[in-house]
């Protein structure tokens, strides 16, 4: 089929031709003379192969060609990847710290709140005392125009001692011109209060309307009693008829049993009492 020949391809160094003959026609064979080209690997192997070589060939390159794509399109895949999963990493290791520096803020937060919540409480208390102490110093700038001098404060009441002694009678009526009245002890506390002014003094409790029924000049009666001894006795028989009770610190040294009923006409100091309002 083929016969060897001499081609001048332009431009080209002479080189072998060759032909391929694809049948015979009317006026003899039909071939193909053809003249390789510089050197070209693939078209020498063309030159083997032929015309069906070439479309393989072809096919081939494509082939090679469109892996050598793909090669490096997963070769930049790859990249993308390893770019990404160092991003990803890079976003949990953030995240991570994000998260424990909220958990931290939340914490801190919580504490904050706590101590924001026991300042309020403290300045509530202290804003409590501080109204207090205002109303109290308001009392006491009344009671320093109303009670100039010797009367003492223990509680919610106001106590005057007299300098002069008298009979009960003439210290009752002394109070009541006071705008008070002789004391009146209402439980231990004041009772033990009385004691800490050190006079021997009339109070306000007597029994001149029923002999052994005392009553306390407001009229109420006497419920809890702090007598010294064998007191209330009336005389014990020697004196008769003791009607007006005092304090008495010089016979009876217990705070809470030293009351003595005594003959109403006896000079003693005297205490007066009245409420603060
Ligand atoms: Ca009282
Ligand atoms: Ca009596
Ligand atoms: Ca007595």
């Amino acid at each position: 089929d083929t016969l060897e020949g001499l081609c001048l391809p332009a431009g080209l160094s002479p080189r072998k031709s060759w032909r391929k003959c694809l049948g015979r026609g009317k006026s003899g064979h039909l071939c193909l003379v053809c003249c390789p080209r510089d050197p070209a690997p693939d078209e020498a192997e063309e030159d083997i192969y032929g015309v069906f070589g070439r479309q393989y060939f072809t096919e081939r390159n494509k082939l090679q060609t469109s892996n050598k794509n793909l090669t490096e399109e997963r070769d930049q895949l790859q990249t993308s990847y390893n770019i990404l999963t160092k991003e990803r990493d890079q976003l949990q290791t953030r995240y991570k710290t994000l998260t424990e520096e909220r958990d931290q803020l939340q914490s801190s937060h919580k504490k904050l709140s706590e101590v924001a919540g026991q300042l309020q409480a403290s300045y509530k208390t202290r804003t409590e005392e501080r109204d207090k102490l205002q109303r109290d110093r308001d009392i006491f700038q009344r009671l320093l125009v109303k009670y100039p001098n010797g009367w003492k404060v223990f509680g919610n009441n106001i106590y005057y001692v007299s300098t002069e002694e008298n009979n009960w009678e003439y210290a009752n009526e002394d109070c009541l011109k006071r705008g008070a009245q002789l004391v009146i002890i209402n439980n231990q506390e004041e009772q033990k209060f009385l004691i800490t002014l050190n006079k021997r003094s009339w109070i306000g409790l007597t029994d001149r309307e029923t002999e052994g029924t005392w009553k306390w000049v407001d009229g109420t009666p006497l419920t809890t009693a702090y007598w010294g001894g064998k007191e209330p006795n009336s005389g014990g028989g020697i004196y008769k008829d003791e009607d007006c009770a005092e304090i008495n610190n010089i016979w009876y040294s217990d705070p809470v049993k030293n009351w003595n009923d005594d003959l109403c006409t006896t000079q003693l100091n005297w205490i007066c009492e009245n409420v603060i309002n």
